[in-house]
């Protein structure tokens, strides 16, 4: 008898069927069906029989665009399919399959007799080239470049992960399957949308080969031969869906830690960020402000949570409570008897009881989030907390966590009664916590039509940007965490997850002053700013070390604050594009192999490059500065770049460089994105040829974008002999800015300019010393023109 585990690559291939965009051929045992999705996507299905599954993708949300039509070749031994962009070859023999670009050049190729199944798992292998690097898959611990690592994904809860404190760990709380590969400067992306567990060798057990490995489940490959990265993550974003406009104070700094326990601690806090005036839009309530850990209650220590509330909100706080899956399984608690009447919960292997694990409350089930009817009803009980004045929704422990067992989830034979069917646990576990965010971000719209909601979610699978922004869970406050953090952000913004940020100061263990101030640095430019400790650790709120290291975290929160219009202008285009906040050098540099190779920098949005310090006791550190012009953020020097630079970097002080022809919108310090001050808008621009910026403005709270809510105009300035011209494209949309002024200040300047503004001339005002030279204009919304001459 043959072993029925054992692997069995595809055997030889027919075709069976032709159709516009695809191409269906048959083996023996098995089907597999080539397509082109779009002039730069293809996709690849295999399937035992003849029939691929019809349950509807929880990742993809669009699966056709319009094209030209591609053409489809079938030879005696190789068919393709070809198309404006590129061209997907298959050999019927051996099952090598090859993807090239528009330029005939091999992207990837699938390894002969590597594509199959065995057992219940389904199999593919790509070949390697020696340098080509692996980027992606989510949120994965390790250096950046994931090539020679393995990774599983599955999503779990972990304590304290590093690769150098748990060389072992293979897998987080996030599982996305989508990969960058780096080849001479061409990057090519394949996602395997299956949320089975997989495991991706990165060129770890055969250094020329990736191997990908589903438990069960169909090969259902993506391949994407765009012409940069952006393109790629651009149309794998369109694929799976991008991230809404969170609200603006999102974006502010935001305080919490595990737990602020009583009504009157969490005053406290509040209160000292305002007196000590430090910025902070958001604290966070842990668990234990609930009544025993029951879900959507408050316990005796926050006796009355709507005057709180209340009391905070007038102080400029939003307030985001922890919402954890597990139920407790009481008979006297509401929450569980609505469910059980909903018959809301997952069931065990027996398909007639609900499972009960266990987690912080005790004994618990485990709300059936697959299940639309399920989802709508925890929308429901959420929604108390919404009317309490709750702003926002933490939805921790989704992976989902379980105490009650070794696997530490639910057993892989439970029984969901999804959307797409019946599904076992085991199928349906990787996207459990994104379907938790969902049911969060939808029931928090449904409440509060029109409000921008704001998730924020510790597990995830393909697709989760739709519903909420990542957090890295549990990291630990050591330095090795901190450059470890960093390379999990870039690769989530890589993977589709735009929004995004780990602990800062780090969760376990205790911080130090030094730790906390170089986080705290690194953390005001990632995407999600929140600093967040654990159970029993010392405290690390901004003052907790002192006079002189609070004045560096107020410094730095208040940069935060100050560049929250460049910010917001990037987050409006990763909604537009998926584009990530936060990239890595390579984004913008994919021809520069030390680029390629950077890990522990970045670049916030396409202008801002970011050299943190990742290391105690560091006074400088080598940075290394891509092709082009660069000037030090807080001295003006210029840099010629294509080489790495000594930074010099006091305890007070991040390496932080901006790149020559950027325009920097800055604005006020606030203490909270509400409050309202006469709105100035400082148009940093620093000088080369030519260069433009998206502006982009509107309420922060409403979602009536798709109406035409907000307030854009692209702002272009480019040298003109020996003067220069500024632009301001008439506005868009039917939302009134509330800019006021636009204080323009060219920095490195060298002598002053004489101004003129739609033809009239105005003052002006030049510093030799520092080399700014400044005007203001008033805003309107039809176009503006500003010649310096
Ligand atoms: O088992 O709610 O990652 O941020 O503070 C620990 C308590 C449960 C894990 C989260 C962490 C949170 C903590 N939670």
């Amino acid at each position: 008898m043959k072993d029925a585990t054992a692997f069995r690559p595809v055997g030889a291939l027919r075709v069976s069927a032709v159709g516009p965009r695809r191409l269906r051929l048959v083996s023996i045992r098995e089907t597999i069906e080539l397509s082109a999705v779009a002039e730069d996507l293809f996709r690849l299905r295999m399937v035992r029989g003849r029939k691929f599954s019809e349950r509807p993708s929880w990742a993809v949300v669009r699966d056709d665009w319009p094209m030209a039509p591609p053409r489809v070749e079938t030879g005696k031994e190789t068919v393709a399919i070809e198309t404006g962009a590129g061209r997907l070859e298959f050999h019927l023999r051996d099952g090598r399959w090859v993807l090239r670009d528009a330029q005939g050049a091999e992207r990837t190729t699938g390894l002969a007799k590597r594509l199959g199944f065995a057992g219940d798992a389904a199999r593919v292998a790509l070949a390697l080239t020696e340098t080509e690097g692996i980027f992606g898959l989510g949120e994965t611990t390790g250096p950046i470049n994931k090539r020679g690592l393995r990774r599983e994904l599955w999503n779990i809860d972990v304590l304290g992960h590093s690769p150098g404190i748990h060389p072992g760990l293979h897998s987080l709380y996030v599982a996305i399957p989508f990969a960058l590969l780096l080849r001479d400067g061409r990057t090519t992306g394949i996602f395997w949308d299956n949320p089975a567990r997989q495991t991706w060798d990165l060129g770890q057990a055969a250094p020329d080969a990736l191997g990908v490995t589903a438990d069960s489940g169909e090969i259902d490959l993506y391949l994407f031969v765009g012409s940069s990265v952006a393109e790629i993550v651009d149309r794998y974003t369109e694929l799976t869906g991008r991230m809404p406009l969170p609200p603006r104070w999102a974006l502010g700094y935001h305080q919490c830690r595990y737990s602020y326990e009583t009504a009157a601690r969490v005053r406290e806090i509040a209160g000292n960020f305002r007196r000590r005036e430090i910025p902070c839009d958001a604290i966070y309530l842990d668990i234990h402000h609930m009544d025993e850990y029951r879900v959507f209650t408050f316990g005796k220590t926050f006796p009355r949570p709507a005057k709180l509330l209340a009391d905070l909100d007038e102080q400029g706080f939003k307030v985001v409570a922890i919402v954890d899956p597990g139920v407790k399984d009481d008979p006297n608690f509401g929450v569980l008897r609505r469910g059980r009447a909903r018959r809301a919960f997952v069931k065990d292997a027996t398909g007639r009881r609900d499972y009960v694990g266990r987690v912080w409350p005790g004994e618990s089930r485990f709300p059936d989030f697959t299940n639309a009817q399920a989802r709508a009803w925890w929308g429901e009980e959420q929604a108390r907390l919404q009317q309490l004045g709750v702003a926002g929704f933490w939805n921790d422990m989704n992976e989902p966590a379980n105490f009650a067992l070794p696997s530490k989830t639910l057993p892989p034979d439970c029984r969901h009664d999804s959307d797409a069917g019946p599904l076992s646990h085991a199928v349906a576990h990787n996207v459990y916590g994104m379907q938790m965010a969902r049911a969060s971000r939808e029931g928090a719209l449904a409440h509060e039509p029109g409000v921008r909601p704001f998730v924020i979610s510790r597990a995830g699978y393909a697709g989760v940007q739709r519903y909420a922004l990542i957090w890295t869970g549990d990291n630990s406050s050591v330095w090795e965490h901190l450059a470890d953090s960093l390379q999990m952000l870039l690769n989530l913004g890589l993977s589709g997850v735009a929004f995004c940020g780990a602990d800062v100061g780090g969760f376990l263990e205790n911080t130090n002053a030094e730790l906390l101030v170089r986080w705290l640095q690194m953390a005001a430019f990632t995407p999600f700013f929140r600093n967040h400790t654990n159970l029993d650790t010392i405290n690390q709120e901004p003052w907790a070390f002192g006079p002189p290291v609070e004045a560096i975290c107020r410094r730095y929160i208040e940069l935060r604050y100050q560049l929250l219009p460049y910010l917001y202008c990037l987050f409006a285009e990763s909604h537009r594009t998926g584009a990530a906040i936060m990239r890595p050098l390579f984004w913008h540099h994919a021809d520069d192999p030390l680029a390629v190779a950077t890990g522990d920098q970045f670049l916030l949005g396409a202008n801002l490059l970011v050299a943190p310090i990742l290391q105690p006791g560091n006074g400088a550190r080598a940075v290394y500065l891509p092709r082009g012009e660069w000037f030090d953020f807080w001295s003006g020097e210029a840099h010629t770049g294509g080489r790495y630079i000594l930074a010099p970097a006091p305890l007070d002080r991040l390496p932080l460089y901006v790149r020559a022809g950027a325009i920097i919108p800055m604005g006020a310090v606030r203490q909270h994105t509400g409050e309202s001050k006469d709105e100035v808008i400082n148009l940093h621009l620093w000088p080369n040829g030519k260069t433009e910026l998206a502006w982009h403005e509107d309420d922060g709270v409403t979602i009536d974008l798709a109406t035409g809510g907000y307030s854009t105009r692209t702002i272009r300035f480019a040298t003109v002999g020996r003067g220069a011209r500024l632009d301001f494209g008439a506005a868009q949309g039917s939302f009134v800015s509330e800019v006021k002024r636009w204080r323009v200040i060219l920095r490195c300047a060298t002598r002053p300019y004489r101004v003129t503004v739609n033809g009239g001339q105005i003052p002006a005002r030049f510093v030799a010393e520092t080399g700014v030279f400044s005007f203001e204009i008033q805003n309107a919304v039809s176009p503006i023109v500003a010649r310096l001459a």
